[in-house]
């Protein structure tokens, strides 16, 4: 690999021109540079430190070059196995990120009105006493449920903080705007069916990708997500060389993005209605008997006899092996009768995959053959109509899946953002496993090996729900209806939202947030807006001020990823991310908690008190002092070393590859019982018919820690699909009114909210696109580059029109933006030009985790007289925003 050498317009020039190319080709990236030069370019006077990327969640290496105590240069570490040196621009964007004018250098407090935007200086003691005392009197008034805590999606630098934090302080009640809608109905799902990781590639899953020169992958298929925006250095790049190497790709997304453009097939869906694809992919797949029929006999549940009118599975009621799941009937043809099947499989039975039959008097039929049922409706013809699409194409796609195997399917977070994410969650699950993708070689069902440092998804800290008392952990707004969010223990955001506005069932009073810029964030920004003007008090920990800021009482300074320490695993090797400097009196947020939690057991706080007793805590930590702490428990007890010792000898292999790349785990034999030791599920199979869907939404097992109350339905243990709530296709009054279908999808120049003050990224992309069909243009009198208004049934903004061919003719789309250049104005920034003053925060909402709609709703467009005023639009306007480098400061003592 040659070395890129890039100045600022070469930069500019590469990324415009990637940017173009990438609506043909591949991630947008730049920076590529080999082993030995890296250690070739530091000299006596410029230092390389190997850190990693935190500008999204995909961790990059990176390779800081520091001088004098500032960095210089960043460029991609080519040891980082999943992204071969690559780094994308907001990564490079790091820089500018650290040393922005704007940053939060000092913790502030609110002087003028609220909202207007006022601060004064004050020190970390006063804010941590003030912050303490504010939540200890909400305690003491209005109890500590009155308490609440949001945090960001992807990206947080440390995601369970917060979750430890308000288990201390006995508040059950935080959220983030991902959460219910993005990612967790795929882990949850994943979890319920097959015991596994999912299969997304922008959260870093899918691992069987990364591995280029070996794989055995034949068709990926990328079923709502793009990972060329969403991880461009990361998975995008991967599947981009997978690509080169032959690897064919199907691509269902309404929109013709990097990866659409270079698929074999490109399935543009209508947003909102891909749960009814699945189902005809699945009807496909069962009627052609394409299946992997000895896989799906003897590891998935579907032979399993289930009690229509209970609709559980028929157990044998013999007592389970120990180690061993419980043993379930099937239907003998041998014998022609119900008969138990030993764990795994018995030889002398021969299962029916199909059928219905009376056993002892009740109804039963296979889990095989109720998925059948439910798949019924969804011909080819009906999912082309129900989706938009061309019957031919569908079925040239499933054909192209199914007959050049192995292979899989990645979901992304597109159906996580509409009320059926459960269901595709588990729609894919069912596709991925009739196919026998699971746990073979070039499959992306994997459950490769961990190192044990940073067990989950990189973050370290133990979320401690022991802490919360049974009291306060049922007052968790939302929960008892959608018991899937207790996978992550988090409360759902709308619930929340009505809580504060109607006081019902009690009413939140105290808010910190610690991520970006909510509004920009959460379904129908507006509506926050008014339950932010209710709360008593409110505090904002980021890096720099946003929309929220404006709206709070109290600013806190959060490092930067530069400013940052924390062990990163990518595949079998660790990595350190490491502090390259420290800037002004910025805290890492998982200290701030400490800290916190600190003043509030000082105040007396018995629950608080009790997580710094080490005796008590055990495993789940006694809170930390300094970050350094908390690092050296992980290090010393993975790997025996201190994170400073660790911290030099990063990156290193953790395990030898072939070890931790480890096939066919499920074939195991387990020493315990002398049998494979199957999935991790209740009965050791993927179950397919999800019965444990069932047992979670009536008792909350095995996530809640006590039982709850039973939701007021049933959740459905097989994929089912519900029309989106604004339909198009019913030909109602609101459809008429507002005719298009709204989406959203990353961008790669943006992490969510973040980065929208980075000059060299607003150069780029100084406002936010509406993509729109020539057709629908025409239709509604507005032209490519023109200024349009969007609206939907909750509000209006503006965007830029691009129009284009690469999108479903009845749909639109455009991403969260705020200006950062109208803090100060009456908007705040966020309504300018925000597509989450349109999205709907209202029901229905998905039943097991309660997602709202922030993709497939209805909207309409016109021609507006220009651009929103105050908004850069210019390169020469994002000056004032050109880095300031200043010295490194020592980190803050409290
Ligand atoms: N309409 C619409 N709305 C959406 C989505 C959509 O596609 N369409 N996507 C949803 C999804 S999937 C998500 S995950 C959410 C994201 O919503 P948020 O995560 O709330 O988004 P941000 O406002 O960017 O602010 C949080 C970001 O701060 C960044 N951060 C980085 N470093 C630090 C640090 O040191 N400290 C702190 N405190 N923060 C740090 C993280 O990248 C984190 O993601 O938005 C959701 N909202
Ligand atoms: N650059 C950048 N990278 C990011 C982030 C970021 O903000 N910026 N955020 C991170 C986070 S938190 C997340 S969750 C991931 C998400 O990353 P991905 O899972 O890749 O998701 P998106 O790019 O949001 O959406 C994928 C595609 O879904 C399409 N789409 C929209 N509606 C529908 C629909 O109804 N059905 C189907 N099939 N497709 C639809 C969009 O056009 C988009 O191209 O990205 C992560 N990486
Ligand atoms: S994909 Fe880009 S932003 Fe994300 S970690 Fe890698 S370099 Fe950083
Ligand atoms: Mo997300």
């Amino acid at each position: 690999m040659k070395r890129l050498m890039l100045n600022r317009r070469d930069f500019l020039k590469s990324t415009a021109i990637t940017g173009a190319a990438a609506a043909f080709g591949g991630p947008l990236l730049v920076t590529a540079l080999s082993k030995d030069s890296a250690k070739a370019a530091e000299t006596a006077a410029t230092k390389i430190v190997k850190t990693n990327c935190r500008a999204c969640i995909a961790n990059c290496g990176v390779l800081a070059h520091v001088k004098d105590g500032r960095v210089i240069k960043l460029e991609g570490n080519p040891e980082y196995p999943m992204s071969y040196g690559k780094m994308c621009a907001k990564g490079l964007a790091g820089i500018q990120a650290l040393y922005h004018p704007n940053r939060n250098k000092h913790p502030m407090l609110r002087v003028g009105a609220r909202g207007e935007n006022k601060w004064k200086r004050i020190s970390w003691d006063e804010a941590l006493d003030i912050i303490a005392k504010q939540l200890m009197e909400a305690r003491e008034k209005y109890g500590a449920e009155s308490l609440v805590c949001s945090t960001g999606g992807g990206g947080n630098p440390e995601f369970w903080s917060i979750t430890r934090f308000c288990s201390a302080f006995d508040s059950p009640n935080w959220f983030e705007p991902g959460c219910a809608q993005c990612y967790l109905p795929r882990t949850l799902t994943a979890a319920v069916m097959y015991g596994g990781p999912d299969t997304s590639i922008a959260d870093s899953n899918c691992l069987e990708i990364y591995d280029l020169e070996e794989t055995t992958i034949k068709t990926l298929v990328m079923w709502g997500t793009a990972p060329a925006n969403s991880c461009p250095a990361g998975g995008g790049n991967a599947v981009n060389e997978l690509r080169a190497r032959g690897v064919r790709t199907v691509v269902i997304d309404p929109r013709l993005t990097p990866d659409a453009a270079k698929a074999d097939i490109w399935l543009p869906i209508r947003p909102g209605s891909d749960v009814a694809l699945m189902l005809a992919w699945t009807r496909y797949i069962m009627e052609k008997k394409l299946y992997d029929l000895d896989f799906i006999m003897k590891w998935t549940n579907l032979p399993y006899l289930v009690n229509v009118k209970t609709k559980m599975l028929v157990r044998a009621g013999e007592a389970a092996v120990p180690g061993g799941p419980e043993t379930f009937m099937v239907w003998d043809t041998k014998t022609n009768s119900a008969q138990p099947l030993a764990y795994p499989w018995n030889d002398s039975l021969m299962p029916a995959l199909e059928g219905t039959y009376t056993v002892n008097g009740e109804e039963c039929k296979t889990g095989f053959q109720l998925l059948k049922e439910r798949c019924e409706p969804f011909t080819l013809q009906k999912a082309a109509e129900t989706c938009w699409l061309d019957a031919d194409k569908i079925e040239e796609a499933i054909k192209l899946y199914a007959l050049n195997s192995p292979g899989g399917i990645s979901l992304g977070v597109a159906t996580d953002q509409n009320p059926n994410s459960v269901q595709a969650a588990m729609g894919i699950t069912v596709l991925n496993t009739l196919m026998g993708n699971v746990e073979k070689p070039g499959a992306l069902m994997q459950r490769f090996k961990s190192s044990g440092i940073a067990p989950i998804f990189t973050y370290i800290v133990p979320p401690a729900i022991k802490l919360i008392s049974e009291e306060q952990f049922k007052k968790r707004l939302g929960t008892i209806e959608h018991k899937g969010l207790l996978q992550w223990t988090a409360a759902q955001p709308t619930a929340i939202l009505e809580a504060i506005l109607t006081g019902k069932p009690y009413k939140p009073r105290v808010w910190i947030e610690r991520s970006g810029n909510k509004m920009g964030a959460v379904a129908n920004a507006a509506k926050w807006k008014d339950a932010i003007d209710q709360m008593d008090f409110i505090v904002h920990m980021f890096m720099y001020p946003t929309s929220f800021s404006a709206y709070a009482d109290i600013l806190i300074p959060a490092t930067e990823w530069l400013e940052t320490n924390m062990p990163v695993e990518s595949l079998n090797m660790v990595f350190a991310r490491q502090a390259v400097t420290h800037l002004w009196e910025t805290m890492d947020e998982t200290l701030f908690w400490s800290k916190l939690a600190k003043r509030c057991a000082d105040l007396g706080h018995e629950n608080c008190q009790r997580a710094f007793d080490p005796e008590f805590m055990g495993g789940d930590l006694p809170y930390w002092n300094s970050m350094e702490e908390l690092l050296n428990i992980f290090t010393t007890s993975a790997v025996n070393m201190t994170w400073q010792e660790f911290a030099e000898k990063a990156p290193f292999e953790y395990m030898p590859k072939q070890d931790w790349k480890e096939y066919h785990v499920y074939q195991k034999l387990d020493p315990a019982t002398g049998k494979p030791g199957g999935f991790p599920t209740p009965s050791k199979k993927i179950e397919l018919y999800a019965e444990g869907f069932i047992t979670l939404g009536r008792t909350g097992a095995p996530f809640a820690p006590y039982p709850l109350p039973p939701a007021s339905v049933d959740y459905d243990p097989l994929p089912y699909y519900m029309e989106p709530a604004e339909s198009p296709l019913q030909g109602s009054e609101l459809a008429k009114e507002f005719p298009l279908v709204m989406t959203n999808g990353r961008l790669p120049y943006f992490h969510h909210n973040t980065l929208k003050n980075i000059p060299w990224l607003r150069e780029i992309y100084p406002v936010p696109e509406l993509w729109i069909h020539p057709e629908a243009a025409e239709k509604y009198g507005v032209g490519h580059g023109d200024w349009v208004w969007v609206e939907s049934k909750r509000g209006k903004t503006k965007g830029k029109a691009n129009v284009t061919e690469g999108i479903n003719p009845g749909v639109v789309y455009m991403e969260r933006f705020w200006f950062p250049e109208t803090l100060d104005s009456e908007t705040h920034g966020w309504q300018e030009m925000n597509v989450n003053l349109l999205s709907k925060e209202d029901a229905p909402f998905n039943d097991v985790v309660g997602t709202y709609t922030l993709r497939g709703y209805l909207v309409k467009v016109s021609k507006a007289d220009g651009p929103p005023p105050g908004v850069w639009l210019k390169p020469e306007d994002f000056k004032p925003w050109l880095p300031q480098p200043s010295e490194p400061t020592k980190d803050v003592e409290v």
